[in-house]
């Protein structure tokens, strides 16, 4: 039974690690680029409450909030974004692509969702009862591999959920100057069902997760289509929208603020308390950590 306290462990955890990595990368710490998860945490929080453990996830470039969610080590995550031997995948991934235990992930738009299609397959075949979860974003759905995806998905009726977390850009690209129609469309267009939401409240989208999910397991794949707001830059500094729109989307949907209130106060200074020690301690270890050699061992 997933408590209210539990979701918001989640959702303030990934924000925690969000406001530190883009702190840090400020101070040059960090390498290559990062996709702050920030704004979209409630996504993350309903969708993993409702997985098995053993299910498989496929990420994108937007990664960290979902492997966190997902239960994995932001010390281990910190390191891997400083590029040092102890990181996820030894320094060599980046931000972008992380693996740990049944989780994966992939910066080229669309590429990982032919591999979680073919995973689904594999599963299925293997008679497991384990579904893969795929994550893209809105402008991901330009992506025609996804397509080719979708078609054998429904043709083999694969155990596959592909989440479409809409933050309405594609990097500085607005929905309605790169994507034509509907997104649902899309989807049914293959006779695959979808489940949606245009909401930030965690317990708004957890029984549509739910509900997702259990489609998957029970019946095969399925769209759910998440309709959200990041709240920080594409990657860090490239935001064309309006600072002052940004702050009063912030101010009617951050997921914190949301579900914050369900918390008792007590409760929730403590959990914060342990939670920035948690994150503090992560990113110290981790810039202490030694680099990989360059020989590759
Ligand atoms: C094939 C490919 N083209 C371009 C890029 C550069 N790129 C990274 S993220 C991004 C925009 C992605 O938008 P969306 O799918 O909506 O995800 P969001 O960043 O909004 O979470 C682009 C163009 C890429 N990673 N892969
Ligand atoms: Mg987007």
């Amino acid at each position: 039974m997933t408590t209210d306290l539990d979701l918001y462990r989640i959702l303030y955890l990934i924000r925690c690690f969000e406001e530190r990595a883009l702190a840090e990368f400020s101070t040059g710490k960090l390498f290559g680029t990062t996709h702050a998860y920030i704004g979209q945490e409630a996504d993350a929080a309903a969708l993993f409450s409702v997985l098995d453990p053993g299910d498989l996830v496929f990420s994108n470039h937007r990664c960290h909030g979902h492997f966190l969610a997902y239960g994995g080590d932001p010390y281990r995550l910190a390191a891997e974004l400083m590029g040092r031997a102890t990181g996820l995948v030894g320094g060599r991934g980046g931000s972008q692509h992380i693996h740990w235990r049944n989780f994966y992930s992939n910066g080229i738009q669309g590429g990982i969702v032919p591999v979680a299609t073919g995973m689904a397959l594999a599963e299925k075949a293997q008679k497991t009862g384990k579904i893969a979860v795929v994550f893209i974003g809105d402008g991901t759905l330009g992506q025609g591999v996804l397509y080719e995806s979708l078609n054998i998905a429904a043709l083999w009726s694969l155990p596959v959920l592909y989440v479409v977390e809409n933050n309405r850009y594609a990097q500085t690209t607005p929905n309605e100057l790169g994507i034509a129609g509907s997104i649902p469309a899309r989807f049914q267009a293959f006779g695959i069902e979808t489940f949606e939401a245009a909401s930030s409240d965690v317990l708004t989208l957890l029984p549509i997760a739910r509900e997702a999910v259990d489609h998957v397991r029970s019946r095969g794949p399925a769209a759910c289509i998440l309709h959200t707001y990041r709240f920080s830059a594409h990657s860090k500094g490239d935001d064309p929208r309006d600072p002052e729109q940004v702050a009063k989307i912030r101010a009617a949907h951050d997921p914190l603020t949301i579900h914050a209130p369900r918390i008792d106060s007590a409760q929730r200074a403590s959990l914060e308390t342990e939670i920035d020690a948690l994150i503090d301690y992560a990113f110290t270890r981790a810039a202490n950590d030694p680099f990989p050699l360059l020989n590759g061992e």
